[in-house]
């Protein structure tokens, strides 16, 4: 307990003062109290593009372990730190592998490993979502405009990074990560002439114009050469130019392939400013960098045009081609074939693969959960796998109980603290011997998360929750493999059956969405369209509308998905099997009891495998009949076979809904029937999952008749939990790839 700032806190005048100028003391005054520690010894580094961090306010109050008391202590003074909840999420991410990054930071901290990370401080983080007449609107989100009182810039380490046409400045700004440890985020900003500034206005820019590409080569490019030359810079201040003992130090991970860049900075200084060899360099390299593969779609894996890269940083090019003359002579004295190297080739043509390049300097390349390791090793490096097969792991991705559970859901917390003693909280393992049988309370914190959950809704989207209802929550980026759209004809299945009175004893249900499509992304948009209009068409039904009803909130980010994961009982996770890489949202929902209804994909395999199949409700293909079935499949077949999944499809297309003349929902009907010049018609294969989801859904409203049987399968997902925790896979990184140990 700190009571040094409890002290600081009571002693605090709020009086007479708005509520952003109290946000900022308060915080300001609590970081007083966060040292960052600088311990010598070996230390591991995340370098990775996006950090999501959602709010940090009552993150670090309770790492500070204050944040009841200074709940209280404010409240005396009429300050209410849940209308700090108006402050902007550092939303400095897309999604998923943003999200991870921030969880592995959380819990680093929290279990006393030393662990800093490495990014970029955008200027405007993921767009703000709004929409008009059921379509995506994107505005800018300013998320300094409260400050950010948690951050330090470090006006006197910063540092150039040279462009062939161009000189940055990198300002580092530090965020203290809280736990038993305190480590570091530092972000850089840039600073300097105009397009300098340029690289760190926005995340992830639209790269599908040569405009785009070069910004985001510049963006990996400044987070690499920042990091890089600072790292340089310590450790020959400390030990020498020799570098001898660089990789005894540091273990860097790349958090997917937006870092690679930083391996051929690191052997560019080495060899261009400390005269170190090529070859020992590239030695150095391939004991220090590990890399984590976070998805198997094509697209995602980035290759970079040699001579746009050439054009803007040509000795960084020069490097990946040298490595590449490296590691064709290594792999001639495997006596690989030609096809062999060129599959393996780091400089492919004119293409540079990152990934490749990552592969081969990696000491370690892991998948983020047990089926996409094996995807990993299988399909997308078969040949480095086949010579290089020690250096391929599994770590299954983790979420921060202390986020996910001690902050979002203080009521299941408390009740786990008297069923288990707050014991539970430093030793996760106790959530097994939770007895799930006893469930009054378990259905009466569900029961109040819900009209917690209703009341934000009501209050950020005007929609009132339907009472008494099932809710079930698709919450996620928005992408055609994750199949919102085959829950969106789930849905109108249901809708139909209930109007046609096929449906009896149905239990309310709500249908919760929230979703952000890239905005350069036109068939992401359409769903959201499809998607607004079906909850117009279902919610205005006087006939269903006490009986099932479809709401998508706006702006989903980090503090609304707090809410939803809280207040949820069924969790939908529907991607084709074999497409999603892991998945952590539904990590978060069975952490907090809810029930998965899903396919065999990512986590959710171990999902099952530890909840219990008997507690889920699981569909679909696997990954092995989608394999074999990609040849053969033909949905048309599908469509003239199964009247139901041809009458929902065809609302795409026969009027029963508008997309104002954009052709959304034409395109939608073309991608399933017909296909498009780089993919098969439903080449996500809706059609073959949707009758069992349907299936799904309907048993999970029949279960949930029983109340009490019910709410002891949700209890037995949360018994379960706990090798989900981030912690489990920081201390699996720390073990098998960082090979560091806690403080
Ligand atoms: C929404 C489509 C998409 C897919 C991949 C957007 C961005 C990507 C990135 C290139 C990689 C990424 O974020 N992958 C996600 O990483 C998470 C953390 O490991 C996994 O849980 C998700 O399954 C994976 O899609």
């Amino acid at each position: 307990m700190n009571t040094k700032l409890l002290q600081d806190l009571k002693d605090y005048d709020a009086a007479g003062k708005d509520i952003k100028t109290q946000y900022t003391e308060i915080s300001e005054l609590c970081m007083k109290y966060i040292t960052p520690e600088r311990r010598e010894g070996r230390r591991a580094y995340y370098l990775s593009i996006e950090y999501l961090m959602g709010r940090m306010f009552h993150n670090n109050l309770l790492e500070l372990g204050v944040l009841e008391e200074a709940e209280k202590i404010l409240s005396e003074k009429g300050v209410k730190i849940s209308d700090f909840e108006e402050v902007e999420d550092a939303a400095l991410g897309n999604g998923g592998l943003g999200r991870l990054a921030a969880c592995f930071l959380d819990s680093a901290a929290g279990c006393a490993y030393p662990l800093d990370g490495y990014g970029i401080r955008y200027k405007y983080g993921l767009f703000k979502q709004k929409f008009e007449n059921g379509e995506q609107a994107e505005s800018a989100d300013d998320w300094l405009t409260w400050g950010d009182p948690w951050s330090v810039r470090r006006e006197n380490e910063k540092r150039v990074v040279h462009f062939a046409d161009m000189d940055v400045t990198a300002v580092p700004y530090d965020m203290p990560i809280v736990g038993k440890s305190v480590n570091t985020l530092r972000l850089f900003y840039a600073e300097g002439s105009e397009q300098a500034q340029k690289i760190c206005e926005y995340l992830y820019p639209a790269d599908d114009t040569e405009e785009g590409k070069l910004l985001r080569i510049r963006q990996e490019y400044f987070l690499s050469a920042a990091a890089i030359g600072e790292l340089a810079e310590r450790y020959v201040r400390k030990y020498g130019r020799s570098f001898n003992r660089f990789s005894e130090y540091h273990s860097l991970q790349l958090n997917d392939t937006h870092a690679v860049m930083s391996v051929a900075e690191f052997i560019r200084l080495l060899t261009k400013d400390y005269g170190v060899s090529f070859a020992r360099a590239l030695d150095i390299a391939k004991h220090t960098f590990n890399y984590t593969n976070h998805t198997i779609l094509p697209e995602a894996l980035e290759c970079w045009d040699y001579a746009l890269m050439e054009k803007i940083l040509p000795e960084i090019a020069a490097v990946f081609k040298k490595i590449q003359s490296y590691a064709v002579r290594e792999w001639k004295r495997k006596n690989c074939t030609k096809e062999e190297i060129a599959a393996m080739s780091v400089l492919q043509g004119r293409r540079l693969s990152m990934a490749n390049a990552a592969v081969y300097v990696g000491e370690k390349v892991n998948g983020v959960a047990a089926i996409h390791s094996e995807l990993v090793k299988r399909n997308l490096f078969p040949v480095a796998y086949k010579y290089y097969p020690d250096k391929f792991q599994n770590v299954t991705n983790g979420i921060t109980q202390r986020r996910w559970l001690m902050l979002c859901n203080r009521e299941l917390s408390a009740l786990l603290d008297k069923k288990l003693t707050p014991a539970w909280r430093e030793d996760m393992a106790r959530l097994e011997t939770l007895d799930t049988t006893d469930t009054a309370e378990f259905i009466a914190v569900k029961a109040e998360k819900k009209k917690q959950l209703a009341e934000y809704i009501l209050r950020h989207d005007g929609v009132k929750l339907l009472d008494g209802a099932i809710v079930y929550a698709q919450v996620k980026r928005l992408h055609e493999y994750k199949r919102q759209l085959m829950t969106a004809f789930a849905i109108l299945r249901i809708y139909y059956d209930l109007k046609e009175g096929k449906l009896k004893d149905f239990h309310p249900s709500v249908f919760l969405f929230g979703a952000k499509a890239a905005s350069g992304y036109f068939r992401a948009k359409g769903i959201i369209k499809y998607l607004n209009e079906i909850a117009r068409l279902v919610n205005g039904d006087e006939q269903t509308n006490k009986l099932l009803q479809v709401v998508f909130v706006q702006n989903y980010n980090v503090s609304y998905a707090e809410k939803i994961v809280a207040g949820t009982d069924v969790s939908l996770q529907v991607s084709t099997a074999g497409f999603e890489a892991s998945g952590t949202g539904n990590m978060k929902f069975m952490l907090n009891g809810a029930v998965t209804c899903g396919t065999m994909d990512g986590a959710n395999i171990e999902i099952i495998e530890h909840a219990g199949k008997e507690n889920n409700y699981i569909f679909g293909a696997s990954v092995e009949e989608i394999e074999r079935l990609k040849d053969t499949y033909d949905p048309n077949e599908i469509l003239s076979q199964n009247a139901d999944v041809k009458r929902v499809c065809d609302t795409l297309t026969d009027g029963t809904f508008s997309d104002g003349g954009k052709g959304y929902f034409k395109e939608l009907h073309d991608s399933l029937t017909v296909g498009a010049h780089w993919h098969k018609p439903d080449h996500y294969f809706i059609f073959r999952d949707l009758p069992e989801y349907v299936d799904a859904l309907i048993k999970v409203n029949r279960d949930y008749g029983d109340k009490a049987a019910f709410a002891q399968k949700q209890l037995e997902n949360t018994a379960h939990a706990a090798f989900f925790s981030s912690d489990r896979s920081i201390a699996e990184y720390a073990e098998k790839i960082w090979n560091i140990v806690k403080k």
